[in-house]
């Protein structure tokens, strides 16, 4: 007999209306996702570029959240620094100089430099209170910032990668919050064609994309302005990302010259020396294909 260890739903009158919980309420999709609390709120703090918050929940760990989005929560923040960071590595022939913008969690940081490959990582986040947060409340994933590959500044990425120079990185990686607020600018075409110069031939940009679910128009926009600025394959891998509105996101790849994203290191993925939770190189062969839904609203811009 096999035991369900699931408890039904509780009844009204069951509930526990006392204890606080965290809600995001997001706007654009008339939906909210909340997480019972085990504590009051662990932290904030007001910073000149947005309001950072730090919870304890019942069963997703700490969870942090940027003007009421949710950042991470420790439980399923691997999903999304993993894809947005080994598919493009094992893209790339020999990724050596990486660039991450935004990342102040450093999740992203600690993926990169995973890959033996990897000389520099330079993560440029705006907000230095981001990374002093995730150094207190997500110590794992900090584990890898005094690595001396490592470069943590504390700027505006948009000026950064414009004094950046020519033909400089293997790979950037875009890892911001939404199109609103400081992040908006990451998704302009502007910045977008400065990645371009940055990037060497063969470089991978990588930029969250938001949810392949509700956010289509926006990752249409997105695939315009690397087209535009010259990119020639691109492509966007879903994965599930369970705290994020819809359960679902997606990292948009693409590379600069004469290359396609089907031809990435398989072998070397698959004999790969360091532990993954969700990355394998079969599931990042799966999420190459775009499923029929994506495909159709990107096919019908060209894309
Ligand atoms: N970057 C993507 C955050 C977007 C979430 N949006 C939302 N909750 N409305 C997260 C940074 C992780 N390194």
């Amino acid at each position: 007999m096999i035991s369900l260890s699931c408890e039904p739903t509780m009844l009204p009158e069951q509930r526990d209306t006392q204890t606080p919980w965290f809600s995001e309420v997001y706007e654009p999709a008339g939906t909210a996702q909340s997480w019972r609390l085990t504590a009051a709120r662990l932290d904030a703090r007001r910073t000149p570029y947005q309001h950072i918050e730090i919870f304890a929940t019942e069963s997703y760990g700490r969870l942090m959240s940027i003007d009421g989005c949710v950042m991470l929560t420790s439980r399923d923040n691997f999903l999304y620094h993993e894809m947005m960071t080994h598919p493009a590595l094992f893209t790339h022939g020999q990724p050596r100089d990486v660039v991450i913008i935004g990342g102040g969690d450093c999740g992203t940081l600690r993926e990169v430099l995973k890959h033996a490959s990897v000389r520099s990582a330079v993560q440029i986040d705006i907000d230095e209170q981001v990374t002093r947060l995730a150094e207190i409340y997500f110590p794992e994933l900090c584990v890898s910032n005094s690595d001396p590959r490592a470069r943590l500044l504390f700027d505006d990425g948009l000026a950064w990668i414009k004094h950046a120079p020519d033909a400089s990185a293997d790979s950037i990686i875009i890892d911001s919050t939404d199109p609103i607020g400081p992040a908006e600018g990451l998704f302009g075409p502007g910045f977008v064609s400065d990645c371009f110069r940055v990037l060497r031939s063969g470089g991978l940009l990588v930029q969250q994309s938001e949810s392949p679910l509700i956010h289509q128009p926006l990752i249409k926009g997105i695939r315009e302005n690397m087209r535009q600025a010259g990119f020639t394959d691109m492509r966007t891998l879903g994965f599930p990302q369970p705290c994020y509105p819809s359960g679902w996101w997606s990292a948009t790849l693409a590379v600069k010259g004469d290359h396609s994203l089907d031809a990435f290191r398989e072998q070397d993925s698959r004999a790969r020396s360091f532990e993954t939770k969700y990355y394998t190189a079969a599931c990042h062969r799966g999420a190459l294909t775009e499923p029929p839904f994506l495909r159709k609203v990107l096919q019908e811009s060209g894309l």
